[in-house]
């Protein structure tokens, strides 16, 4: 069993996906979404390197597959533990180290020091932000520490009424995200509610981050994978080219010259289907002046 929220008549294995043992990774029938989750219920989902890496290769197929225009990331379970949920409590610190997460999973190891001190797991916040689709962050159960960062970075979140809780304990465990997970959750809730997040680490429901506006929607914990892919469905009706420069424009702001880096990039990519843009292409291998003339200046 998957996870006990996941439909197996929706879902058929993403490619690749057969070897990873950290996350599973599954597409819908008809190719357009992508389901991606932690799968280690016994640690709440807790993501150690190798995990990361895992995680980072199935969204970036997922970036690269031209059907798919919604991810659905989420976490399975229950543990077979103690029955607990979640999406996810962020970085294993059972094998932490002086220099960040050590390579190596095993807490005994050195580790590969070319790799040591990655905290890669910010590089799955930035695939995650600058991928040209909508991800939702689907959250069964706790979103703690690196997995309440993880949230706050996707597009969109729905949670369960019954299950999801979130706590930043961040501060708890001296290990901190002042990036995204923390200045971005401020630009979604305000200066003053993601400071208490921040600093009193305290847990809160799922119903409190919605009123904090960190949450769009919360649903009986049965239904959840249900309107999750409901909403990836009214999505995947809109326009693909609409929903791209939308998700580039609402980062623009808070992403300084790389938010206009990947907005321009779009802008040219635009601009590549154009008449005007051909014919400068077709003047230079021609070898003669371009013609602007058709393309008038507007006003
Ligand atoms: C999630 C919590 C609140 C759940 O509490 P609950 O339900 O009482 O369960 P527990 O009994 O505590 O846990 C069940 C079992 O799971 C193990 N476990 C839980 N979380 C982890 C974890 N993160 N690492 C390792 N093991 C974990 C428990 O030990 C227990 O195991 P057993 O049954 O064997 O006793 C609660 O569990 C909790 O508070 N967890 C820790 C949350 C936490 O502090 N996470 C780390 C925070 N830091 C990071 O995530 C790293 C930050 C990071 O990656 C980063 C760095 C720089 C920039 C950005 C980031 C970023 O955030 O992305």
């Amino acid at each position: 069993m998957v996870s006990e929220l996941f439909d197996p008549a929706l879902w058929s294995l993403a490619p690749g996906a057969e070897a990873y043992t950290d996350i599973t990774a599954h597409v819908s029938g008809d190719g357009r979404i992508a389901r991606i989750a932690f799968d280690r219920p016994e640690v709440r989902n807790a993501f150690r390197p190798h995990t990361v890496d895992e995680l980072y290769r199935a969204l970036d197929i997922a970036r690269q597959d031209p059907k798919i225009g919604v991810v659905l990331l989420t976490g399975n379970g229950p543990s077979p533990k103690d029955g607990g949920w979640a999406f996810c409590s962020g970085g294993d610190q059972r094998i932490r180290g002086r220099d960040g997460y050590k390579y190596s999973d095993d807490e005994t190891a050195v580790g590969d020091p070319a790799r040591a001190g990655r905290l890669h797991i910010l590089e799955v916040q930035r695939l995650i932000r600058f991928m040209p689709k909508v991800v939702i962050a689907v959250i069964p159960g706790w979103a703690a520490g690196g997995g309440h960062s993880l949230h706050i970075v996707c597009d969109l979140s729905i949670a369960s009424a019954e299950h999801g809780r979130f706590k930043q304990t961040d501060a708890d465990v001296g290990s901190f995200d002042a990036g995204y997970g923390s200045a971005y959750m401020a630009r979604q809730v305000g200066q003053k509610v993601a400071r208490e997040v921040f600093f009193l680490a305290e847990e809160y429901s799922a119903e409190r981050a919605y009123e904090m506006g960190a949450v769009n929607r919360v649903v009986p914990h049965a239904e959840l994978e249900t309107a999750a892919v409901a909403m990836a469905r009214t999505i995947l009706g809109k326009s693909p080219t609409a929903i791209r420069m939308l998700k580039f424009a609402f980062n623009a702001i808070d992403d300084g010259m790389v938010g206009q880096q990947v907005f321009a990039g779009e802008a040219t990519r635009l601009a590549y289907g154009t008449d005007e843009a051909v014919e400068g292409r077709d003047a230079f291998l021609q070898k003669r002046d371009p013609d602007w003339s058709p393309y008038p200046y507007h006003f």
